[in-house]
């Protein structure tokens, strides 16, 4: 059974590897460390699952649900507590039909996040996956900031088999989304996959920059759905 848990908790948090062993770890350790379900052990969870990560919010919802659960089906014990964290944390995932709908119209993958997370990659990839899909795919070189950023997004592009707009080193990453909106409506595509430059919200002009590129979204490209995926 330990294994199981073991198991699930680490599969929660593939991919998130610092928060991985952090996570599953400590978790366990306070259900292994009370008997009895009262707040301190509430209090105790909610700590280490905000400490893992997972968010003040999520954590807080989790352990709201998780209180109604165990009064509903009169839980007294710590361990039995343990399987219904499991599911209430699962409920918690399970991502809406609905928010995939932009795979079926006209849209723009804006892809951000902060450096060296995987959004060149990611690019990559879900380009040469949508292309597989029969649909037309434009990717969009706005990462102008960092060095060799291009030719790496034009090695992906050239391996997925997908066109690429680009724009000169250092240049104006809402000039290369102009550019490639032209280009997506003279090419009638379907998916629009925007490469940005790593950025952190305290930096001004970085910042700017990204509102700048939603701006000639809206203007320029208004009836596409605008997708934003954030790479952790
Ligand atoms: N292990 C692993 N490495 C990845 C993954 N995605 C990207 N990388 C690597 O992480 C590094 C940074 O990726 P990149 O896409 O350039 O990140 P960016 O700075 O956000 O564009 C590269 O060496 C990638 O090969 C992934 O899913 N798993
Ligand atoms: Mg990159």
């Amino acid at each position: 059974m330990a294994e199981v848990i073991m198991g699930f908790f680490d599969k929660l948090v593939k991919g998130l590897t610092k928060t991985r062993d952090n996570m599953s770890t400590s978790v366990n350790q306070v259900f292994t460390s009370y008997d009895k379900i009262d707040d301190e052990f509430y209090e105790d969870l909610e700590e280490t699952m905000i400490m893992s990560d997972m968010g003040i919010r999520t954590t807080d919802e989790i352990i709201t649900n998780l209180k109604k659960k165990v009064k509903e089906q009169h839980i007294r014990s710590a361990a039995e507590c343990k399987q219904l964290l499991m599911d209430t944390i699962k409920e918690q995932m399970r991502v809406n039909e609905s928010d995939f709908a932009f795979e079926d119209q006209k849209s723009v993958l804006l892809m951000i996040g902060i450096n060296g997370v995987g959004k060149t990659t990611t690019v990559g990839k879900l380009a040469n996956l949508y292309r597989k899909q029969g649909k037309k795919v434009l990717i969009a070189a706005a990462d102008t900031f960092r060095a060799g950023a291009i030719e790496q997004l034009v090695v992906w592009a050239k391996r997925a088999n997908v066109p690429i707009i680009t724009g000169p080193e250092g240049g104006d990453p809402g000039a290369v989304v102009y550019d490639a909106i032209q280009s997506a409506k003279a090419r009638d595509t379907d998916m629009l996959i925007i490469d940005t430059a790593g950025r952190l919200h305290n930096k001004k002009n970085l910042m700017k920059e990204m509102s700048k590129i939603f701006k000639i979204l809206a203007r320029e490209y208004g009836f596409a759905h605008i997708e934003t995926l954030l790479v952790l």
